[in-house]
């Protein structure tokens, strides 16, 4: 049937009117049903080995357009809906966007289904059906406020796929329950399916505080994602989320390895489990408990489950390293405590160092290390990350399995990542090189033949220019947000985190709005950007926030400062809203202190979308500094190496630096009348304090440097030729970052999968 009267069916069935009749919520419903309909009736990939991408997070983002792009949808549904007067923009905004991941490593994952279905690979997603993902943010009286964030509706895009699996923890079982996410390929004409498990009878509203009766966990497990710093029970809650997660997914893997016909015995040679950081790690002792319950000897299991499991780290953060008590495993799944009992039990019998054991004297469980003894791949996510993991952070265990290690550098989708989201852009990339390069973004080099051709400059600039004028009047409109489109767009857009060095960039405004008050105006008007979600019991982190949304006010008010320099912080940013600032931005700020950020992927973004990187030599900014060059990225700092030998010797002494007196003048203006007169005086200073004698990450050691960067930056931007050239350079050089590149190489180097 043609498509447009499967539509006209599809609204007369479900509302009982043609499409014209419809409103936009009506539409958005139909085209959900149709897009299902359609990506269901695709095919699995030809399985060889099957791979699980296990993990706690799935950050996905909006699917309408996504799935409609992969399906070869999008074009024929917005030509139907344009004929009807009706825009495919506006019922897509109708769709509520599933948050159900933190940041950087829930995106990833998702970015990762994309490339897998678009490779035709087969490999599904593993992980929990939250029904309120990460809070909604609301900015009140300059600080941030939660609230809930339900996504499920009567109609999403989950699938009830009938299938039940009973999970047993201490003194209870639980049902869990499967839904499906189908996940088609673009161009692969197959389809995955991200498999996230719920309890049965979900507790109807969130709650505030929890008592651990069985009730409580059976109706509450998959209430909330948990934000990724949270208080004690919230940590409790967080096990039995894991241990129901891999056990039902364990469940599932035996049970399709059964229908294929193969014994658990042959569990290695057709399934591999990606373990996504340490959330899913229970998965290794679960699994040796359900082998030798069929069984399979103590010996076997462990074998074929360390064939099997692989081990991704996203983090070198002491704070995130997963170490849970076994006194809460005894409580939450106490079958699985004389199993790793007997893990550790091996591992101290052949390596006596107390450093790669897994239990340590204070009787916590480090999952990591259970994940490296009883697995065969440990990756990190950039080059630099991976070489600190060997040569530091997991040193002990690479002199013990040197060939267990292995980078993987992130990529993203170019799919929702530039095709979908800056249009125009793509649309003149077709007209230089044609559109080899949606299949293969490493095309995108041939860009580089057009490094001198003005025409294409000058388009360059008036597609960034374009999208800038767009979400000017979006800011305005959802948020009163009045920004110049004129003024350079400089945006940092991720997790409120101390490491990634928000308020370095808050030092860098105040350094301004000084110059300004003082009659030194800047070289053009600048607009700086943010974005970012900081966990409700992070307070230094919602101290910054705070600190950013004053300086916003403070400029607001200011006819003299207003004109050169603003300040916007974006409330709620999610990928809904990167999608619609990544491509209007000229500077992208990723500042972190060098050692700290594994990698980062919103870097990628950017890049891709021809925003020029200020950054450090962190993550993978170092492989985007040697792929463009050094005069097409500006670079700061010190280096990783150098920072961690002033851990090392706690040799950082932040009143030192303050006292120099270009840094003292823009941290004091912390407690200034100015601010203090506007924001909360005991936020303020206890940052401002923090700052000078704290300063976990070291923002003071790199600020003179980066504000010295950050205005040749500035400066640069004025000879709009020569910018445009950088911004081609920088798209020319992202297809490195193709997330469909990460993953040919997990599949040749890991898994192994045809
Ligand atoms: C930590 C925790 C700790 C306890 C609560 C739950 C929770 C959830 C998430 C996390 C953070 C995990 C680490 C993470 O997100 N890493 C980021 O991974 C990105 C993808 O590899 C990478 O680009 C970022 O640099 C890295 O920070």
């Amino acid at each position: 049937m043609e498509l447009k009267e499967r539509f006209w069916q599809l609204t007369q069935e479900r509302f009982g009117r043609a499409p014209d009749q419809c409103d936009d919520g009506q539409l958005y419903e139909g085209l959900l049903l149709l897009t299902q309909q359609m990506a269901q009736s695709l095919p699995a990939p030809d399985s060889g080995r099957k791979l699980y991408y296990f993990s706690a997070e799935f950050l996905m983002g909006k699917l309408l357009s996504n799935n409609l792009l992969a399906l070869g949808l999008y074009d024929p549904v917005k030509k139907i809906l344009s004929d009807l007067g009706r825009d495919l923009g506006i019922i897509e905004s109708m769709e509520p966007e599933p948050s159900l991941g933190n940041g950087g490593l829930g995106r990833l994952a998702a970015c990762f289904l994309d490339s897998i279905a678009a490779l035709g690979l087969p490999g599904d997603g593993v992980g929990l059906n939250y029904h309120y993902g990460l809070f909604r943010q609301k900015f009140v009286h300059n600080k941030q406020a939660e609230e809930p964030d339900p996504w499920i509706q009567p109609d999403s895009w989950l699938i009830a796929t009938g299938r039940t699996f009973s999970v047993p923890f201490g003194g209870f079982d639980l049902t869990a329950v499967l839904y499906d996410i189908v996940v088609p390929g673009a161009g692969s004409g197959c389809a995955n399916r991200l498999h996230l498990f719920d309890v049965e009878r979900p507790a109807p509203q969130p709650w505030v505080g929890i008592s651990f009766d069985k009730e409580d966990i059976a109706h509450r497990l998959t209430s909330f994602l948990y934000p990724d710093d949270s208080d004690e029970a919230g940590r409790r809650l967080r096990v039995y989320q894991q241990y129901f997660m891999v056990s039902a997914g364990a469940q599932l893997i035996l049970t399709e390895l059964e229908e294929r016909g193969f014994s658990p015995r042959q569990l290695s040679d057709h399934v591999v489990i990606q373990i996504n950081d340490t959330h899913p790690s229970m998965v290794i002792p679960e699994l040796i408990r359900l082998l030798t319950d069929r069984g399979l000897s103590m010996d076997e299991a462990i074998d074929q489950v360390s064939r099997t499991c692989a081990y991704t780290n996203h983090t070198i953060l002491a704070e995130a390293l997963e170490k849970w008590p076994l006194s809460f495993l005894q409580d939450v799944a106490p079958q699985l405590v004389p199993i790793i009992q007997e893990l550790d039990r091996r591992v101290r019998e052949d390596h006596p160092d107390p450093r790669v054991a897994i239990l340590d004297s204070q009787g916590l469980v480090h999952m990591a290390h259970m994940d490296i003894h009883y697995g065969f791949s440990v990756n990190g996510v950039a080059a630099l990350h991976t070489q600190i993991l060997k040569e530091s952070e997991l040193k002990p265990f690479y002199d013990l399995y040197p060939q267990k290690f292995n980078n993987k550098t992130n990529g993203i989708t170019f799919r929702r990542w530039l095709e979908a989201c800056n249009p125009s852009l793509a649309g003149l990339i077709d007209q230089c090189i044609g559109g080899g390069w949606r299949k293969d973004p490493r095309q995108l080099e041939d860009l580089l033949n057009f490094g001198d051709d003005p025409a294409v400059l000058e388009r360059l600039l008036a597609i960034k220019q374009d999208n800038k004028n767009q979400l000017c009047r979006l800011l305005w409109a959802e948020q009163s947000i009045a920004l110049d489109p004129q003024s350079i767009f400089d945006i940092q857009i991720k997790r409120l985190h101390e490491y990634k060095r928000q308020q370095m960039n808050a030092l860098y405004i105040i350094r301004k709005y000084l110059d300004i008050k003082a009659g030194r105006l800047p070289q053009r008007p600048v607009s700086v950007l943010f974005g970012a979600k900081a966990a409700p019991a992070y307070t230094m982190a919602k101290h910054i926030i705070h600190l950013i949304l004053c300086l916003q006010q403070l400029i607001e008010r200011d006819p003299q400062v207003r004109p050169w320099l603003r300040v916007a912080m974006v409330e709620n940013y999610n990928v809904t809203w990167a999608e619609r600032l990544i491509p209007a931005c000229d500077i992208s700020e990723q500042i972190s202190l060098a050692s700290k950020e594994a990698s980062g992927t919103g870097n990628m973004k950017f890049m891709a979308n021809g925003a020029v990187t200020l950054g450090t030599m962190d993550g993978a900014n170092v492989e985007i500094a040697q792929l463009v060059g050094p005069e097409n990225i500006y670079t700061f700092g010190v280096q990783s190496g150098q920072v961690i030998q002033m851990y090392d010797e706690g040799s950082y002494r932040p009143l030192d630096l303050y006292h120099r007196p270009s840094i003292e003048e823009l941290v004091d203006f912390l407690v200034s009348p100015e601010l203090l007169s506007i924001g909360d005086p005991a936020c303020l200073s206890a940052l401002w304090n923090d700052m000078k004698c704290k300063d976990w990450f070291m923002a003071l050691l790199d600020t003179e440097d980066y504000i010295a960067a950050r205005d040749q930056c500035v400066g640069d931007y004025g000879d709009r030729q020569g910018w445009a050239k950088k911004m081609l350079v920088n798209i020319a050089r992202s297809g490195y970052f193709s997330a469909d590149r990460t993953i040919q190489e997990y599949d040749q180097d890991i898994w192994r999968l045809k």
